[in-house]
């Protein structure tokens, strides 16, 4: 056998290490890695930061509009400084329901996403969209097994966030909640130190106050959603917001919009304008649902465009064009 020179030797064993050192994607290090003061969401220099930006629709549904030309457009041309990547769970070709192929395709999507989102220089939210499935329970240890992947996978990128649960429902209670959110933040934590961690409520994240009462103490940078819908919901549920502030708990609106709960309906523009003064006065981060051109009023984009970057006014619902404004 033929002998390698010392040099050759150390040469490649050189390589084989640089190898297995994941590279830092370069935009990465771009956005400040976020944490949470008190009730508030603040960079490294303890300044307040809100994140303002638009969720995806299903990823199953329309994959489409995951692409580097609609999220560096988005943040260009409205303002906004982050995405959500929306992963139903259970509804149609879910991560939980559906199998190995459709798994691995979502999450393709994510790391696209989230490879996008970061060369776009938006911070990026990985959303377990639990909905039909209400209780997050269902699928505990899916999820604990799906986010430590992604938080081993994404560690070193700065600028994304875990959702955990998006809207517990249908009797589902804190009680239920809690036990899974300190399972799966545990994972996460496993593997990234202090990654922002979003937690849902029950009552499709409404029941804020509720967390507020008991919230999980043994972790850090830990914020609870909030989800509304303005035609549905109002001065009621800003209450309960604020009741759940008072208590010293952070809050994330990590989805919202201003038609009916029901993501249909007449949009109520009235109701939509407390609720910016409300995040506004509080500096609550917020992202609107959704990204896509289905034929519902929560849609953004008209049903008949099918453009999927560079959209102009025309091409945006009444809503689309609302949200737009309130971004820039
Ligand atoms: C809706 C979509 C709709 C889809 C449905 C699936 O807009 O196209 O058919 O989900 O069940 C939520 C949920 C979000 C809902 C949205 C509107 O997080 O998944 O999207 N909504 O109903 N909570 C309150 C409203």
């Amino acid at each position: 056998m033929k002998k390698f020179k010392p040099w050759a030797r150390l040469a490649c064993l050189l390589a084989a290490l640089l190898l297995t050192l994941e590279p830092i994607p370069a935009h990465a290090a771009k956005l400040p890695a976020l944490k949470v003061k008190g009730t508030q969401l603040v960079n490294a220099k303890n300044k307040p930061v809100r994140l303002k930006g638009v969720s995806t629709h299903g990823l199953s549904w329309y994959p489409e509009y995951v692409n580097q030309k609609a999220f560096t457009y988005m943040k260009k041309n409205w303002n906004i400084n982050a995405v959500r990547l929306a992963m139903y769970t259970a509804e149609y070709n879910g991560y939980c329901t559906g199998d190995a192929a459709n798994r691995k395709a979502l999450e393709q999507r994510i790391d696209k996403g989230v490879k996008y989102a970061t060369k776009a220089g938006l911070y990026v939210i990985i959303d377990w969209h639990i909905l039909s499935d209400g209780n997050p329970k269902a699928y505990e240890k899916e999820a604990v097994a799906f986010f430590k992947k992604m938080a081993k996978k994404y560690r070193k990128h700065t600028n994304v966030l875990y959702e955990i649960c998006n809207e517990p429902n249908g009797g589902t209670t804190w009680a239920d909640v809690k036990p899974y959110a300190k399972k799966v933040v545990k994972a996460i934590r496993s593997k990234d130190k202090d990654a922002v961690i979003l937690i849902g409520s029950p009552t499709w994240s409404q029941d804020v106050d509720l967390a507020a009462q008991d919230p999980i103490k043994d972790y850090k940078n830990l914020m609870y959603t909030l989800h509304f819908y303005a035609g549905t919901h109002g001065e009621y549920l800003r209450q309960k917001a604020q009741a759940a502030l008072d208590m010293g708990l952070p809050l994330f609106v990590s989805e919202f919009g201003i038609s009916d709960s029901s993501g249909n309906g007449a949009l109520n523009k009235e109701e939509g304008a407390r609720w910016m003064e409300f995040l506004k006065k509080n500096k609550i981060s917020a992202i609107g649902w959704s990204l896509c051109n289905k034929e519902e009023s929560s849609a953004l984009i008209k049903p008949s465009v099918k453009k999927t970057s560079g959209w102009k006014k025309k091409d945006l619902t009444p809503w689309g064009n609302w949200l737009v404004k309130q971004f820039r």
